[in-house]
């Protein structure tokens, strides 16, 4: 019997999409298919805008990369068809879990009557497997709190969720809901215990030589300010993991990142510190070069809100479960409390050290010819013709600290560093993600012509989108990083070298603007591009030296 005189019922997929509009989505992405078209454009009716990918494995980094440069508080959204259309965002969504980025993945999903269906798999233990959490539409009269219940944990707990959407509750009607759905609790931060911060506050008052490493952890807290102080109580010199950086952007203070892409003044002092004191910061191998790069006796303090991110890299000395910014403040204050004077690490000189010796003043050698720029020379002169305001977004690769060091970002937001997973191919999508996400700001998308040809599909997107920003592929026709891996073992190097593409072919193919660059003077072309705004996205085809063997990756291959 039906209640349908007095209850107002609406598909379920305009359920789901009224409820996710609700909560607060404002942007998705994803490509449809038949499994997906009601509920987005269910979502699109109740006031989103989506974003067409053209292969979901795109899609998924936007998303990722979306919900990482709008910062704390947004999650992505992605919006995908049945089996394939799932199947095809694996490798995104286990850096997005793996990274854990706050993201609802909608998507269709075989009825459970359809056994034989060609779309059917085991979408619930595909998902549980990469580390994200699948979550499914029950049935037509759970489908708000389902939705309600995946959007929540993909917000508390800061990973990946997936809903499924079988075909067969979609097609059924649903109880219109009464009034809004209920908005996730807001948690606060957890304040670590009192005997922790002890323990800590004597290790850095003892400290002659404070450094402190925040990480994505840190990002996520928006502990920026409090970490400041606390470093400034302390006299202590500030860094970041390569995911975190551009949290001290501007601070006189800070090394920039820590580890295999360390200047040498970075390293040296980043070396010389006694007490370190890592913040949502894995201290793995990346970033502290194997172990090698922190001081054999300094005393290691590792701040996380997770138990077994603690000492899972790293030997750790003191440990302080809870948020970062929480525990800042908390330190700060327990110094405060004792009167602790801050260490006389910060002098004048050391200041102009730090100021003078950064990459971009670091001098090389530049291996440059007349039909070859070397990647340093062409990353360096991006950072000085590029506006200060800008989203750095890189693909995985031996290239790929050239950015990372010489690309100046605005702050922690200005990076988007989609690389837990080192998977090379997501460097063009996080770039659209970003894009989309901080459209005042110009994006640079770093890219190997490795990762470059495996995301070709979104070059399409970036036009077709009309988006602010700038691809520089560092073309040296080659897998460059397994060349430098095998080469100097004398192995065969047939199958990671390629014939040259010819990338601003492919770019203006897609309406981008595009050059080839072969010498610094080619760089002019990126000027006029910028004195004439509203042209579309520039695409740079950077014929690099392909010789030239970045030293982070040399050593990343010793294991030292
Ligand atoms: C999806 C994926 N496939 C393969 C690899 C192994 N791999 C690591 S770096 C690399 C080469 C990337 O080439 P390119 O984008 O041109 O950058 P380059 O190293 O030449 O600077 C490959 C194939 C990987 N990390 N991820
Ligand atoms: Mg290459």
């Amino acid at each position: 019997m039906k209640w349908s005189v007095t209850v107002a019922e609406i598909p379920v997929a305009q359920a789901v999409g009224d409820t996710l509009a609700a909560l607060g989505v404002r942007h998705f992405f994803g490509l449809i298919g038949s499994g997906n078209f009601a509920v987005s454009n269910a979502l699109v009716a109740a006031g989103a805008t989506f974003y067409a990918a053209r292969h979901e494995g795109g899609a998924i980094t936007m998303a990722d990369a979306y919900a990482r440069v709008s910062g704390p508080g947004t999650i992505g959204v992605c919006s995908v068809h049945q089996g394939p259309g799932l199947t095809n965002t694996i490798t995104g969504l286990t850096e997005a879990a793996k990274s854990r980025t706050p993201l609802l993945v909608l998507a269709a999903d075989t009825a459970a009557s359809a056994l034989r269906s060609n779309f059917r798999i085991d979408q619930d233990g595909l998902i549980a497997a990469i580390g994200a959490i699948p979550e499914r539409l029950h049935s037509p009269a759970s489908a708000v709190a389902d939705t309600v219940r995946a959007y929540r944990r993909a917000v508390t707990e800061r990973r990946p969720v997936v809903l499924m959407l079988p075909l067969d509750v979609q097609a059924e009607k649903c109880p219109a809901p009464e009034g809004p759905p209920p908005a996730p609790p807001s948690l606060l931060p957890v304040r670590p215990a009192a005997e922790a911060v002890s323990a800590a506050t004597d290790a850095l008052a003892r400290a002659e030589r404070p450094l402190l490493i925040a990480g994505r952890g840190a990002v996520l807290a928006d502990a920026r300010a409090p970490l400041e102080t606390l470093a400034e109580a302390r006299g202590a010199l500030l860094a970041t993991s390569a995911v975190a950086n551009g949290l001290f952007a501007g601070n006189r203070w800070s090394l920039g990142i820590s580890g295999g892409f360390a200047s040498p003044i970075a390293a040296e002092l980043i070396a010389a510190a006694d007490v370190v004191l890592g913040v949502g910061a894995a201290l793995n191998m990346w970033t502290t070069r194997h172990g090698h790069l922190l001081h054999p006796d300094a005393t290691i303090i590792q701040v996380d809100h997770e138990a077994d991110a603690i000492g899972a890299h790293h030997r750790v000395d003191l440990a302080i479960l809870g948020d970062a910014a929480a525990t800042a403040q908390a330190l700060i204050e327990e110094l405060a409390r004792r009167e602790t004077a801050p260490s006389g690490w910060r002098t004048p000189e050391l200041a102009a050290r730090i100021q003078a010796d950064s990459w971009r003043q670091t001098p090389f050698e530049d291996a440059g010819t007349a039909d070859r720029i070397d990647p340093r020379a062409l990353s360096r002169a991006l950072d000085t013709l590029l506006p200060h305001e800008r989203t750095v977004a890189t693909d995985s690769g031996h290239f790929m600290g050239y950015p990372a060091m010489y690309l100046r970002v605005p702050d922690a937001q200005g990076f988007a560093f989609t690389q837990a997973f080192q998977a090379v191919g997501l460097g063009l999508a996080t770039a659209i993600g970003a894009a989309i996400a901080r459209p005042d700001r110009l994006t640079v998308a770093a890219l190997g012509d490795g990762g470059a040809l495996m995301a070709l599909p979104e070059l399409e997107t970036v036009a077709r989108l009309g988006l602010r920003m700038l691809i520089v592929v560092y073309n040296d026709a080659a897998y460059g990083a397994e060349v430098h891996h095998f080469g100097p073992h004398g192995g065969s190097l047939d199958l990671v070298r390629f014939p040259d593409t010819d990338f601003a072919a492919l770019g203006r193919a897609v309406g981008l603007t595009a050059a080839t660059i072969r010498t610094p003077a080619d760089l002019r072309a990126v000027e006029r591009w910028l004195a004439a705004p509203g042209t579309p996205a520039m695409l740079l085809d950077a014929k690099v030296v392909p010789t030239i063997v970045a030293a982070w990756l040399e050593e990343a291959f010793r294991g030292h």
